[in-house]
């Protein structure tokens, strides 16, 4: 074996030093605009990220809730996919018809759930209504809804089981619903919950379109927006079945796809990105990876990948290094990935973005990672955390949890993510099932996130991330001087009593 001697670092073991900040550079100017794909130099990405993040392709984090909202942020979503092709083109599709001035969502309750879970729902998203499917899932057979309206909430009722409270849809509604599914978003129907729960024909539940007026429609200069006013969406594809999915998902409207694997210096990642580039004559982009070093980055790239995924092994639901020994600590990971990516520019004059997934924990990680030299970030357990994603919240003793686990968990079961070819049923986990603590919404977490990365910006002197890339001073810490960073050596207050 060759060895490398040189240890391999995460994000806590540095810390930025201050740059001169001068009186013109403050945090209401930083601009964090950034290329999401290859582009010439001289030339400018086709797709930008107003907000340098981008949300997991898993099952518990990235469906077309979140990527409304996210894309409403400035960031984009890429839509998991380990589901059906149909069903990962329909979210595609809803996203693409988003509308502004109106806010759709579904619910996850299952009628063995009680009222307070209702409650509880009903205060995280502040719909009227809500509705219940058999499996809690969004797309799982509808069976009833519940409104405020229709029931006296006291403290007894709270453990009373939805089915005991649930109502059945009217069989009109069901009945028209069904012959309007084929343009379902595109649909206004005046319910008179102001509410249209939109059903298939075998009743499993699409989602529920909200109606609210235009007029409270607040212009959102965050909003990531394409040629035809329509948010940015992208989604995961396999190195399987991408000559049925990709075009499915193009189809659907989606802005860019990424292949998604825990591993991507393979060739079965060349051979999918050269099919979509020929099929596609170059007008559809491709993400890649995962790769922690030059070699592997350097393969994609010649490949012809339009951006690049860094990181084995360091999400926080997984166990990859534990189960197979492979990885690397995510912070070299991005410096030799990095400066792979600065060397590949300068030779050629094609810039590829690289994308740090995983393993970010505090916001000064993604400080960090920016400076480090990644364009944009790719998160899990931070977006899990919010009202927006797909998981149920949970009262588990006295804090409220969302849902999160890997997509190599027996739960996602998403085995693609994982393959090596050859025989198909060596297959064994490489994530868990797990909670995060519930945050509360996307848009108010990711205010104070940014407004952190702003201020931290503006400490180095700095008014892009360009600039971050280039002027930031980096140093490593020594474990004591970790223990100098958080508050040592005073009684802290417990601020709960
Ligand atoms: P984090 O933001 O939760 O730390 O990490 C999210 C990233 O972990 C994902 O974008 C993906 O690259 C990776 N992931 C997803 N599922 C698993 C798994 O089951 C995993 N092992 O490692």
């Amino acid at each position: 074996a060759k060895i490398i001697n040189e240890v391999s670092r995460t994000f806590t073991e540095y810390l930025i030093i201050p740059g001169l900040t001068t009186v013109d550079c403050t945090p209401d100017k930083v601009d964090m605009i950034t290329p999401l794909v290859r582009f010439k130099k001289g030339e400018s990405s086709k797709i930008n990220l107003k907000t340098p993040f981008v949300s997991a392709i898993m099952q518990s984090v990235s469906d077309d809730g979140m990527a409304i909202a996210l894309a409403k942020e400035g960031g984009v979503s890429f839509i998991y996919g380990s589901q059906s092709i149909e069903q990962q083109a329909d979210m595609v599709r809803r996203v693409k018809k988003h509308k502004a001035g109106f806010v759709e969502s579904r619910a996850n309750i299952t009628p063995e759930q009680t009222l307070e879970d209702v409650l509880n729902l009903k205060e995280s998203t502040g719909f009227s209504t809500i509705g219940v499917t058999e499996d809690g899932s969004p797309n799982g057979k509808f069976l009833g809804i519940i409104t405020g309206r229709d029931y006296r909430i006291s403290k007894d009722s709270l453990s009373k089981k939805v089915k005991d409270i649930m109502r059945p849809l009217p069989e009109l509604a069901v009945g028209e619903l069904g012959i309007s599914l084929t343009e379902a978003n595109d649909i206004i129907w005046e319910h008179k919950l102001n509410t249209l729960p939109v059903i298939d024909k075998d009743q499993n539940l699409k989602y529920f379109v909200f109606r609210k007026d235009y007029d409270n429609h607040k212009e959102n200069h965050n909003e990531l927006l394409d040629d035809h006013k329509r948010l940015v969406v992208g989604a995961g594809i396999n190195t399987r079945d991408y000559e049925e999915r990709v075009p499915a998902l193009v189809d659907a409207g989606v802005d860019t796809v990424c292949i998604d694997s825990s591993d991507g210096f393979s060739e079965w990642q060349k051979i999918t990105i050269q099919w979509i580039k020929e099929h596609y004559k170059g007008k559809v982009s491709v993400g890649a990876g995962n790769v922690v070093d030059k070699a592997g980055f350097l393969y994609l790239a010649e490949a012809g990948a339009d951006f690049i995924k860094v990181g084995v092994g360091g999400g926080s639901i997984c166990i990859t290094r534990e189960q197979k020994g492979i990885g690397r600590g995510q912070a070299t990971a991005i410096i030799e990935v990095a400066a792979a990516r600065d060397e590949y520019f300068e030779k050629t004059g094609e810039y590829i973005p690289i994308c740090s997934d995983g393993g970010i924990v505090q916001d000064y990680h993604m400080t960090l990672a920016l400076s480090m030299g990644a364009d944009f970030l790719m998160m899990g357990r931070y977006f899990a955390r919010f009202d927006e994603s797909p998981t149920r919240k949970l009262l588990i003793g006295s804090n409220y949890v969302k849902e999160y686990w890997g997509e190599g968990s027996n739960r996602a079961r998403n085995w693609q993510r994982y393959d090596m070819g050859g025989n198909n049923s060596l297959k064994f986990e490489e994530g868990v099932d797990s909670y995060v603590p519930y945050a509360g919404k996307l848009k108010d977490n990711l205010e104070i996130t940014t407004g952190k990365i702003k201020s931290t910006m503006c400490s180095c002197g700095v008014l892009t991330i360009a600039q971050l890339q280039a002027e930031a001073k980096i140093t490593l810490v020594s474990s004591t001087s970790i223990v100098e960073g958080g508050a040592h050596d005073v009684i802290v207050k417990d601020t709960k009593n």
